[in-house]
């Protein structure tokens, strides 16, 4: 019904299918908060004119913060900031060759004036990414800042309780 749709406010975009193990930690960190998401695999190197139709109309379909995870020479978030003023969030995957270190400096080392937010390297990563995704969003929204507070908690007495198994 009309009006009462919630559109999708984040993307999650891979360079291929093998970065979905690393980008579910992604969306089951955005699922637990309840946000709509979309996932696609858009390749920077073997879909280029799909990643800058994608990049040029996420804002315009609603698209509030997009995480881009890519490994090895990872030009997909940065391809994608190229072409949008959404914030980019980009998660190195670990490649099997360099480790991710390849995916880390291909993302990181952007020049000023295209800002790419880079996480750590693999699933850690990309939790962070729904977590900072979600801390935008939650900009003016008391109740998504309410959920990160409580998610700050728990993990607070998590970690507490942790330090039982010392005993
Ligand atoms: C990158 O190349 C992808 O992001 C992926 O991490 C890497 C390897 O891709 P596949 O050869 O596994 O499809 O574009």
């Amino acid at each position: 019904m009309e009006g009462l749709t919630v559109s999708k406010q984040i993307s999650v975009v891979m360079g291929s299918i093998s970065d979905w193990d690393t980008m579910s930690a992604a969306t089951e960190m955005l699922a637990s908060f309840g946000i709509k998401f979309e996932k696609k695999v858009i390749s920077a190197h073997r879909m280029p004119a799909e990643m800058f139709d994608f990049a040029q109309k996420s804002a315009e379909r609603g698209i509030k913060v997009i995480i881009a995870g890519a490994g090895g020479a990872a030009h997909l978030p940065g391809m994608i900031a190229a072409n949008t003023t959404l914030p980019v969030i980009g998660v190195p995957v670990q490649s099997h060759a360099l480790n991710g270190m390849d995916s880390l400096l291909s993302i990181v080392q952007m020049p000023a004036g295209v800002p790419v937010a880079t996480t750590a390297i693999g699933k850690a990563g990309a939790k962070n990414a729904a977590l900072l995704a979600v801390e935008i969003l939650a900009i003016g929204q008391p109740e998504l800042n309410e959920k990160l507070q409580c998610f700050r908690r728990e993990q607070h007495a998590a970690a507490v309780k942790s330090g039982d198994q010392l005993d």
